[in-house]
């Protein structure tokens, strides 16, 4: 799968449905693909790398010029990356989406690193990806603090990752539509429209991508520096606990290229503070999204909440009270499902095959599982591993699954599903 996939440069989501490259696909896919080729992953983490805008950020789709525009929507004619991302230094010479996804991506560079040391430092890996990845991470610190909280906001649903997850009900009832007809959705060309989000998601995704391109993709706080000032601004726990789970790998990267990285690691020790005191609840046993905007914790139980169990500083009575939320009803871990759904199985919202809504991803099932085994729960991270690993075939390496049965949803022959299953068998 991971060979259909490939393009030459990097590797596709899928054929049919995202046809170009995504932003933390491929950090998921580089993870797999060490195992296969360790210059393969190199170079699908320097192609997204290329696409670095000047101010930092890592744009969430790269776009394959010879791909039709009408293949996928929003296309570049869409985003105009080039003109009005011109201002925050988006490249000249290839088309990018201007949101972000979450960054996953030091710690692919690290764990492709570990599997051919030599390699690496023979084609000097880690010392050309080290700069860029830091300024990565200062785009989302300092650019990205919309809250003043030292965490960093997501301004899209797509920059999440989760798309349609309930958590996005709330603060996206506050965002007119764009009008349907003012766009053309090519996802139904090749998913079931019972799968994907609505009509009414997407017209709320295409409002605040259009807004976001005319103030140039500015990040002004509370738009003081013209524009920028998001409808749309969410603390959510997955994109920050993968972000100190970076750092700390940046941490490491530092410490390889002659550094002491000691300074990293203690950021990732603030951040792991701040996310405590902004996003962990004590009486849920869980983390949960902070809305910017309108203030206060989002009241939804995501796997996003769980996450964090990635960290592993995280102080041990909320690892105890994550593992007893994740194994409880509300997630069914090693008992009512057979994976770690995307959303409270009692959730008002919860549908076992509506995108995130409450289908089970495997990029979350190995997030999950490397947090248990992190944590030393070694029975609960084996059956995961067991689950994940027997569903991604019988699924034929589906892109989601109803999180009971564990049919397939969504696209089949998933970049992510494939190479982290390559990853769990090593
Ligand atoms: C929008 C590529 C991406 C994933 C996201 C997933 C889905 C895109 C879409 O596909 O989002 O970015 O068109 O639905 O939600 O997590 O990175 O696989």
């Amino acid at each position: 799968m991971l060979e259909d996939n490939w393009t030459g440069t990097s590797t596709v989501p899928s054929r049919g449905l995202y046809p170009h490259q995504w932003s933390w696909d491929s950090a998921f896919i580089a993870i797999g693909l060490r195992h296969l080729s360790p210059l393969r992953a190199q170079t699908e983490l320097e192609t997204l790398l290329a696409a670095q805008w000047d101010d930092g950020r890592i744009p969430h789709i790269v776009f394959n010029p010879s791909v039709p525009l009408d293949a996928y929507f929003p296309s570049p004619d869409f985003w105009r990356s080039s003109t009005a991302g011109r201002a925050a230094g988006a490249p000249r010479t290839v088309q990018t989406s201007g949101i972000v996804q979450p960054p996953v991506h030091a710690l692919a560079a690290w764990l492709v690193h570990c599997s051919d040391p030599g390699l690496s430092r023979a084609r000097g890996f880690l010392t050309r990806m080290y700069p860029r990845l830091a300024a990565w991470h200062r785009y989302l610190l300092h650019r990205r603090d919309l809250g003043g909280g030292s965490l960093a906001s997501v301004v899209h649903p797509w920059e999440q990752g989760m798309d349609n997850s309930p958590c996005w009900d709330l603060p996206l009832s506050r965002v007119t539509p764009a009008p349907a007809r003012s766009f053309r959705r090519a996802d139904l060309d090749h998913g079931s429209a019972q799968d994907r989000p609505t009509d009414l998601d997407y017209g709320r995704y295409v409002r605040l991508a259009t807004d976001y391109r005319d103030g140039e993709y500015r990040d002004g706080l509370d738009g003081r520096q013209g524009g920028g000032r998001s409808e749309f601004a969410v603390e959510d726990p997955s994109f920050n606990a993968l972000l100190i789970a970076s750092e700390h790998a940046l941490a490491r990267i530092a410490q390889e290229l002659g550094a002491t990285g000691t300074a990293r690691h203690a950021r990732a020790e603030r951040l792991t503070a701040a996310l405590i005191d902004r996003l962990w609840d004590p009486a849920e046993g869980m983390f949960f999204s902070r809305d910017v905007r309108g203030g206060g914790l989002i009241p939804e139980r995501s796997v996003s909440g769980l996450i964090p169990l990635l960290l592993p500083t995280l102080p041990r009575d909320i690892v105890e009270a994550l593992v007893r939320t994740a194994a409880s009803k509300h997630f069914g871990l090693g008992g009512t499902t057979r994976l770690v759904p995307s959303y409270d199985l009692l959730g008002e919202a919860f549908d076992p095959h509506r995108y995130w809504r409450g289908p089970a991803w495997f990029n979350t099932g190995w997030l999950v599982e490397r947090g248990l085994r992190t944590h030393g729960e070694r029975g609960r991270a084996d059956a995961l591993r067991r689950a994940v690993l027997d569903i991604a075939d019988t699924s034929g390496f589906a892109e989601y699954v109803d999180p009971y049965t564990g049919e397939a949803c969504g696209a089949t022959g998933f970049g992510w599903t494939a190479a982290l299953t390559l990853d769990l068998l090593h």
